[in-house]
């Protein structure tokens, strides 16, 4: 049902489409201009995003870790939400039975202005602040940039903007900029950043914080988990959107065969195809291409205009 508008707009209005859930990865805040986790845009400074979003690479190199989250909040800060992220938004207020989980920690859904009730951050959020000290539990929301003096200067991953333009251009056309004798090694320096001038709990004012989101091997915050759980139980959901993700991480992929097993249908928003765990359903909708130019589209019939879905409309969750 590749790309089937008219298909999938027909079920949105139907009956049976009554409870909504939406899983969301990195490939939705893309045309934001957020780079994903895996392929081309999941390299800062030569270090693979993935080996850096992990708790030993904090142990070993806290200041390391930082600079680059402190990269990341910058242009989380500055990028804004798509139109993928208001349909989503329109959408969890239009819609009484629908949560959207995200694996976002950019906070452009919150931005965007989605029913905060309905949305789950899964893997935390760049804004959140936790101390490290295990018994503190101090916790904060901060978009202060930079958190410190000593983590100026990580707005910009390369020396000149020049060359990062460059680095995109690469990432779309495939062409290495390094044929046009560009040096590849011209980043802004890292920096060894002591601890001390690293951000600092405080409350206990004893050790350094650490963004609250979710590393490899670390527990998803429990309320955020039951929450989904919950809803699962108390809910047949009709129809999952899978939005700009590649399924490759647990427990979120896990999210996608339970709606299966439920008997839910899926739609798929991604610019490949494949990335459904144990491969695409030939029943599923797969909407080819950038999510944030098809979720306004796909969703138009419960978002825009008078024509309402069997789907309630009012925000009770
Ligand atoms: C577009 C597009 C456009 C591009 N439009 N589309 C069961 C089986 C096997 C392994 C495990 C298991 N359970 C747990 C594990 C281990 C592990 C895991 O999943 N490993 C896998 C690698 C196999 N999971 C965990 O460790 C989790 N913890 C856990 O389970 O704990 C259990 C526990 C219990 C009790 C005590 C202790 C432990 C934690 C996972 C945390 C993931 N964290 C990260 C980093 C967050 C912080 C940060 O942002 O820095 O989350 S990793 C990274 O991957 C990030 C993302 O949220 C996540 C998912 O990535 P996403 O969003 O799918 O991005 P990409 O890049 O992969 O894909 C982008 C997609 O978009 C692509 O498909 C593109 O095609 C598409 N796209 N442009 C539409 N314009």
């Amino acid at each position: 049902m590749a790309n089937d508008l008219a298909s999938f707009h027909k079920f949105l209005k139907s009956k049976d489409c009554q409870v909504i859930l939406v899983l969301c990865g990195a490939g939705l805040s893309t045309s934001s201009g957020l780079p994903t986790f895996r392929g081309s845009g999941g390299l800062w400074k030569n270090y693979n995003s993935m080996d850096l979003a992990t708790p030993d690479a904090f142990l070993i190199d806290p200041s390391l870790v930082w600079q680059f989250y402190s990269y990341r909040r910058y242009c989380a800060l500055e990028a804004k939400p798509n139109e993928g992220h208001f349909a989503l938004a329109k959408l969890s207020h239009k819609v009484s039975k629908c949560l959207t989980i995200t694996q976002n920690v950019d906070n452009l859904s919150a931005r965007a202005g989605h029913n905060r009730q309905k949305l789950l951050e899964l893997h935390g959020s760049l804004f959140r602040l936790k101390c490290t000290n295990f018994t503190c539990s101090h916790k904060e929301f901060n978009e202060k940039h930079p958190l410190t003096p000593a983590l100026s200067g990580t707005e910009h991953e390369f020396a000149n903007s020049r060359k990062r333009k460059a680095k995109e251009l690469e990432a779309t056309t495939e062409v290495s900029w390094e044929s046009d004798h560009e040096p590849s090694s011209d980043f802004t320096p890292i920096k060894e950043i002591p601890d001390t001038e690293l951000p600092i709990c405080p409350d206990c004012k004893d050790a350094i914080l650490r963004p609250d989101v979710v590393w490899f091997g670390e527990p998803l915050p429990l309320s955020v988990v039951d929450t989904v759980d919950e809803f699962l139980v108390r809910n047949k959901v009709d129809l999952m959107l899978v939005v700009g993700t590649s399924c490759s991480v647990w427990p979120a992929a896990g999210y996608v065969d339970r709606v299966r097993q439920q008997g839910g249908k899926l739609a798929v928003f991604n610019t490949e195809l494949g990335t459904l765990p144990d491969g695409d359903d030939v029943h599923a909708w797969h909407f080819l291409g950038d999510a944030a130019e098809w979720l306004p589209k796909a969703l138009a019939p419960l978002c825009d205009g008078p024509e309402q879905s069997s789907c309630q409309t009012n925000d009770a969750a």
